[in-house]
């Protein structure tokens, strides 16, 4: 079985803007209050996927779902339509109110865990739906997540779609983007890397172990190809709130800060040991600080059709000449990277979310992607339909007191519709 790997992409939604919801995200608490834009976010993120469709690879896409929800309103005592209760919801408790709100779904890498098939028991790909549980913002995302999913991966003879795990402090679990598969190449089996993050003083750790653990037996994942390993605690009092602010890894190949993991150079030699041909490329002439501003190692890394490999970066990369001396020195070492593709992701970026945030990696046989659902699937013509849609119908502008005003919650609607009947 030939497997390559497709990245879907979480479309940045209409009402995408800053309210400073997630604690420990150093990104986020700048930019709390300032103002946002929806329409450009929407269309540096669909640029993004452009790029990787002209360098041949398989892009799908994520929608997003309808914002402000007021499910949790009617679930938690408001009566009325959604006008009234979303009004009075903003005056009564305008931080639960900015929740509701959030366009987070646009992190696809927080969507889901992915298990590839030939590391499941059964042969399947398995999805794993993130609960989110740590931050409500994010929480809110997760039954939508599953039943997009389920749309999207719906023949069960290829896929295996799990629901969120529990919610509560044991079982929080943020998905991919806390999650690595190493392997000599995505055909092969893979060693299944989980990093979760211990309890520390400073910023909540958002991946429990218990929540890999159960991840890991939902996916199949055989025992001996399971591993376990806790962030660095250093690194998430830094502002690495996820594994992907400070590692990336791909096929055989795993780009990290050094001080990532806890005992890094230990698991560094296990994984040597384990994976043929695996080439690590350790940095440690950055600081943390720098690589969380930089967010250098949230870049997507990915095998290109002639077997070598490019890291997509955002362009804050370029801001800190040190970060972009040891860019350069990647991309001339002795190592499979060689090309540097620097995107404008700069939205999301002010939210804590880079160019491997906003993308959910999916490992496919020829045949398990002709099982997907196609409208989900970009070409350029699907591509420039949803650019017209974004032009159409995305505000420009958000600030904190446009988000409750009624005509932003009209047009957020709008745009769903404008969407959802694109999708048909
Ligand atoms: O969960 N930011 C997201 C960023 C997620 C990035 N994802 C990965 N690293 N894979 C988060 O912290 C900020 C929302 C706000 O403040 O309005 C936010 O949710």
């Amino acid at each position: 079985m030939i497997v390559s790997e497709a990245n879907f992409d979480g479309l940045i939604g209409p009402t995408h803007n800053y309210a400073g919801l997630s604690l420990g995200n150093v990104a986020s608490a700048l930019h709390a209050g300032q103002a946002s834009y929806p329409r450009q976010a929407a269309l540096q993120g669909l640029q993004k996927m452009k790029s990787l469709m002209d360098m041949g690879l398989t892009q799908g896409v994520f929608l997003p779902p309808l914002r402000p929800v007021t499910g949790l309103l009617h679930h938690i005592g408001y009566k009325g339509d959604d006008k009234t209760i979303l009004t009075q919801a903003a005056k009564d408790d305008r931080q639960l109110f900015n929740n509701l709100c959030s366009a987070s779904s646009m992190w696809a890498a927080n969507a889901a865990t992915v298990i590839a098939a030939p590391d499941s028991d059964d042969g399947r790909v398995h999805f794993i739906a993130a609960n989110l549980a740590t931050m409500l913002h994010r929480h809110l995302e997760a039954k939508t997540t599953y039943n997009q999913l389920n749309q999207i991966f719906s023949n069960s003879c290829f896929f295996a779609i799990h629901h969120p795990l529990p919610c509560g402090q044991h079982f929080s679990d943020e998905g991919a983007a806390n999650h690595m598969r190493i392997t000599s190449a995505h055909s092969n089996t893979g060693l299944n890397i989980f990093v979760y993050g211990e309890k520390n003083d400073v910023f909540p750790a958002r991946q429990k172990l218990r929540a890999s653990q159960a991840v890991a037996r939902l996916g199949e994942v055989k025992s001996d190809q399971t591993w376990f390993i806790p962030q660095n605690k250093e690194a998430i009092a830094k502002g690495a709130f996820h594994n992907d602010v400070v590692a990336v890894a791909n096929e055989y190949v795993l780009l990290a800060h050094a001080e990532a993991f806890e005992n890094q150079g230990e698991w560094i030699d296990r994984i040597s040991q384990k994976i043929d041909g695996f080439i690590p490329v350790i940095i440690d002439d950055i600081t943390l600080e720098q690589a969380v501003k930089s967010y250098l190692f949230n870049s997507q890394l990915v095998t290109l059709k002639d077997r070598t490999m490019a890291l997509i970066l955002p362009r804050e990369v370029k801001n800190d000449p040190a970060v972009w001396e040891t860019v350069n020195r990647i991309i001339g070492g002795n190592n499979p990277i060689n090309k540097a593709v620097v995107v404008d992701v700069r939205e999301s970026m002010s939210n804590g979310g880079g160019p491997a945030c906003l993308r959910l990696r999916v490992p496919l046989s020829k045949s398990a992607l002709a099982a997907v659902d196609q409208r989900y699937i970009l070409n350029n013509e699907r591509w420039e339909k949803l650019c017209e849609l974004v032009e159409n119908f995305w505000p420009e502008k958000i600030t904190p007191d446009d988000l409750v005003a009624p005509e932003l919650w009209k047009s957020a609607v709008r745009a769903h519709w404008a969407l959802t009947s694109w999708l048909g």
